[in-house]
């Protein structure tokens, strides 16, 4: 400050630490767990901050017990990657009535006012699920018919309503393109395994297997040994996968599997990027997004792989 004098004492410090409280959606896959790992690294290693993570064991009731208890514990900023879209109006109200900024992560929210959230930072999932239809059209010829069996994430999760829609928009456009099935897998490798499981015991007339992420494809691929159906290069089934997980580009570079559309799950530093800007009273973004891309085997090799951190 002008006119103070130095002296040799150490400037007081204000040593509270900034609060952060986050409902993580919970460890479904294996997205989810580099995910948890990049925010716990970031926040925990880091002496100005205090982070308080709850799974929330893929239930929304779970996340709004965590969002009010953070409320009560008075928590400096939440942070919020919500199991569904829907739902959230009431319980982010109270947040922004009690005066606690909130960030959304990964998926998005449902709600007509979003003044109720700082920024929303995660995936364009519209524009994966495009990539991907993109891809199919260029492997695929327009004078036959092509049979996608559709593996579905959790219904109303933004990464499940947006790569469907892509989905769903491209079978618009190709008349030749039908979707045999919509099968239920929740992001996870046992659900998938076992409806694939059941579905293969009627079904067999499958091109194309659109898989809303790696564990559920990993349990598909089990179901289709099982069944004897081949995939990947060569085989009956071509596999498109999201999320590009290191064991899922493992399998894209042996041709197991045919695309790897990439979701990165790494955006620790990125979010505490953001909050920082917003404690230095910065404005910042309403929506970003992470950089991505889609992997074909001739795009990998196994120094690629190793150095992949999830
Ligand atoms: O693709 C899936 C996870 O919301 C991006 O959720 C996330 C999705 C991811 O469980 O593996």
């Amino acid at each position: 400050m002008p006119g103070c004098m130095k002296t040799s004492d150490p400037e007081p410090t204000d040593n509270k630490k900034f609060v952060i409280g986050f409902s993580q959606v919970g460890s479904e896959s294996d997205w989810r767990i580099a995910n948890t790992k990049s925010m716990t690294e970031t926040f925990s290693n880091d002496p100005e901050y205090e982070f308080v993570m709850e799974n929330a064991r893929q239930k929304q009731e779970n996340q709004f017990a965590s969002v009010r208890r953070f409320i009560l514990d008075g928590v400096d900023l939440i942070l919020i990657a919500p199991t569904v879209e829907e739902g959230w109006q009431t319980v982010l109200q109270e947040v922004h009535d009690a005066g606690i900024p909130v960030i959304i992560m990964d998926r998005s929210v449902a709600v007509w006012d979003n003044n109720l959230y700082l920024t929303n930072i995660g995936s364009n999932f519209l524009g994966q699920g495009k990539k991907a239809a993109d891809w199919l059209a260029k492997e695929t010829s327009d004078d036959e018919q092509v049979n996608i069996l559709h593996l579905q994430g959790t219904i109303g999760a933004t990464a499940q309503i947006m790569r469907t829609k892509a989905l769903e928009d491209a079978v618009k456009e190709h008349s030749n393109w039908v979707i045999s099935s919509q099968l239920y897998g929740d992001f996870t490798e046992a659900k998938a395994y076992e409806v694939m499981t059941d579905y293969l015991k009627e079904n067999s007339d499958i091109d194309v297997l659109y898989s809303e992420n790696d564990n559920m494809t990993f349990g598909a691929m089990r179901a289709f040994d099982e069944a004897g159906i081949t995939y990947g290069k060569g085989g009956r089934v071509k596999i498109i996968t999201f999320d590009a997980t290191k064991e899922a580009l493992q399998y894209c570079m042996d041709g197991k599997v045919d695309l790897c559309v990439e979701c990165n799950p790494l955006f620790g530093p990125q979010i505490k990027e953001l909050i920082q800007q917003y404690r230095n009273g910065e404005q910042i973004p309403k929506q970003v997004y992470v950089d991505e891309q889609v992997f074909e085997s001739k795009d990998l090799d196994r120094d690629f792989i190793d150095k992949r951190e999830y």
